[in-house]
């Protein structure tokens, strides 16, 4: 078989619902391998049912618990979902206890989940990149729902938020630096704050700051604040609600419009590995050249970079 038969297979098997076939293309699409145009040729006639939801917050906030709630309302509904969890510290802690969690509700025998963790460090291109690119698979797989579990609150969550339709952002009463993740920009990126933990004291008090917070800026007013219990399930039903609500608008935008931003922020973190692989390449001498010349006034650090970047060695 050539590359392309052997692609254009995989893929047709994923799409039959194959769960070994789907593992196969993930990891394919993981790893960016020479196979991916093909197999992106491949799911393109099935691609614009699954709706992507982006869960992020501070670790400890329930995401993995909330995402296991989700899946069994969701299922009720007949819904298929899929979770992509990427976890970039430890494959003991979110990612693999999402599986675990999973694996306890008996989920994985259920042909209408589907859980990938992204706890390893083999993803060409950084885990976030990685995500997006399986997003695609999930879909054409026929998955209605796409769950994506971030950690932690740093930039690759809010790069998450910029390719998912809808973003969740969660916070819980009693982690002290919510409302600092907050104000660190979580908050501008979220079409629905969850404050999880509802059946534990200070839940609504930590609802109001947040609704508070969020009243300052007037085009955010709308977003909703929801009060849910992962454990109890408590609140997951109304949030389900908001994920199609929200979900039903972005999907009315097209499929082609949200791959093309996913593609557009595929090349930018190529783009950035570029630069990165760039400087690391030059020599050190180099770059000290251009620092003592910033030093004495003889050019700039912007037409430095310029230089560096654009490999020209005249001096
Ligand atoms: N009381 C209570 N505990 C919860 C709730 N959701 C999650 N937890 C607990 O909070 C801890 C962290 O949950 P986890 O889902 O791993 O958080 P993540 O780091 O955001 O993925 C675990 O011990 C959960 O059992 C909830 O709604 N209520
Ligand atoms: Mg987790």
């Amino acid at each position: 078989m050539t590359s392309i038969d052997a692609a254009a297979d995989l893929a047709a098997r994923a799409m039959a619902g194959e769960r070994r076939a789907l593992a196969s293309v993930l990891t394919e699409l993981e790893r960016q391998s020479t196979l991916v145009p093909q197999l992106i040729r491949a799911l393109m006639p099935n691609l614009g049912r699954a709706t992507t939801v982006g869960f992020t917050g501070p670790p400890g906030a329930g995401k993995s618990t909330l995402v296991n709630a989700i899946i069994a309302m969701a299922r009720l509904q007949g819904k298929r979902v899929g979770v992509i969890a990427v976890d970039p510290s430890s494959p003991l802690s979110g990612g693999a206890i999402l599986g675990d969690r999973v694996r306890m509700t008996a989920a994985l025998d259920d042909d209408g989940v589907f859980v990938r963790s992204l706890a390893s460090r083999g993803a060409l291109g950084g885990l976030t990149p990685a995500a997006v690119r399986m997003i695609d698979a999930f879909d054409a797989a026929g998955f209605d729902l796409v769950l994506i579990e971030t950690v932690g609150t740093g930039q690759s969550e809010i790069d998450i938020a910029g390719i998912a339709d809808v973003r969740v952002v969660l916070a819980a009463p009693g982690l002290g630096d919510d409302m600092q993740a907050m104000k660190a920009g979580l908050l501008e990126i979220a079409d629905i704050v969850v404050v999880n933990k509802a059946d534990r004291p200070g839940a609504h008090a930590t609802a109001l700051q947040i609704q508070g917070a969020l009243s300052l800026r007037a085009e955010r007013s709308r977003v909703p604040v929801l009060e849910t219990s992962a454990v109890s399930g408590s609140g997951v039903a109304e949030l389900l609600a908001g994920l199609d609500r929200i979900g039903a608008i972005r999907r009315a935008e097209g499929i082609q419009a949200r791959r093309r931003r996913r593609a557009l922020y595929l090349i930018e973190c190529a783009a950035r590995d570029l630069v990165t692989e760039r400087l690391a390449s030059l020599a050190g001498e180099r770059r000290g050249d251009l620092a003592d010349r910033i030093l004495k006034g003889e050019t700039t650090a912007g037409a430095a970079a310029a230089k560096l970047l654009s490999g020209r060695h005249d001096p």
